[in-house]
């Protein structure tokens, strides 16, 4: 971990806050490292469910690192493997994540947010790829995620232009699937995050493997997987209790096994 990126824990709940305030959260090596290690350690910590990504309440993350990448040519980042080296550790992260973002999540840092399994804005969240703008494109997955989040149309819109996009239109678009009063972002993330922790841990896992799916594979491939997963939830005992507590009309007690 770095000065880069704050971590802490919250009961089940880990939480990485990016936190470069004289650049907006613009994203360099140091903010991704500290992600990268972050999401390690979480991953490896079982007593952590779930994890929540923020910033601040005026940036999620402005982007890419501008100061950092202007000099860089085209064999820097093909030597270097610039993004695939330390920005898609959320892409195998196993266990449920949540982008919390406030405030600008422009280019790399909307980017970011579409990794995580789902984005919760705050009233004030803006969002947009304004890599055309700096006579680039989004090259962290917004061409591949964007359309399959909101559909071609805006998506090619968003990126053609570089125009924002305010909290309630990534709502309704579906790019986010909540929007809270800028002050009660995190403690409604929070308590969902709390919510979700409390179920079992395995299932969750298996849940959003088979979710994820569905990006990659064709329907009856991702059906016959899902298939799968849930015949493998029926080895959990976790499973068990849970059909158990329902009939007996108790609450459920989760042993993530
Ligand atoms: N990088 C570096 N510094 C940034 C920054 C960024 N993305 N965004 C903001 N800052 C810095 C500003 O330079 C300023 O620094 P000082 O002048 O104080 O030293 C400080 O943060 C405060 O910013 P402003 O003074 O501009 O504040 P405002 O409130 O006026 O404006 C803003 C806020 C967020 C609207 C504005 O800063 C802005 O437009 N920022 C740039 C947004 C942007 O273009 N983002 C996209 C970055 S490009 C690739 C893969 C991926 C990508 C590229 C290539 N390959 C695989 C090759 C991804 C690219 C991007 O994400």
């Amino acid at each position: 971990m770095n000065n880069a990126v704050l971590k802490e824990i919250q009961g089940r709940t880990g939480i990485l806050t990016i936190n470069r305030p004289d650049a907006m959260n613009a994203l360099n090596d140091e903010v991704m490292n500290g992600l990268t290690a972050g999401l390690d350690e979480f991953e490896n910590n079982e007593s952590i469910h779930c994890v929540i990504i923020s910033g601040s309440e005026k940036a999620f993350a402005a982007g890419a690192d501008i100061a950092a990448m202007r000099n860089y040519e085209y064999i820097d980042v093909y030597r270097d493997n610039f993004i695939s080296r330390n920005w898609e550790r959320l892409k195998t992260f196993r266990k449920p994540t949540i982008a919390a973002v406030a405030g600008y999540a422009l280019g790399g840092g909307c980017e970011v947010a579409m990794m995580c399994d789902m984005v919760f804005a705050a009233d004030n969240a803006k969002f947009s790829l304004p890599e055309i703008k700096i006579g680039t494109l989004p090259g962290a997955g917004a061409t591949q995620r964007l359309p399959r989040a909101v559909g071609k149309a805006l998506a090619m819109d968003l990126c053609f232009t570089g125009r924002m996009l305010s909290a309630s239109e990534a709502l309704q678009f579906g790019l986010v699937s909540r929007v809270y009063p800028k002050a009660d972002l995190m403690a409604e993330t929070l308590a969902q995050a709390r919510d979700i922790a409390a179920y079992s841990l395995p299932a969750l896992m298996m849940m959003k493997e088979s979710l994820s799916r569905s990006f990659e594979t064709p329907l009856n491939e991702g059906l016959a997987f899902e298939r799968k997963m849930l015949y493998a939830t029926f080895a959990l005992e976790d499973r068990k209790e849970g059909m158990n507590a329902f009939i007996e009309k108790r609450p459920a007690s989760f042993r993530n096994r």
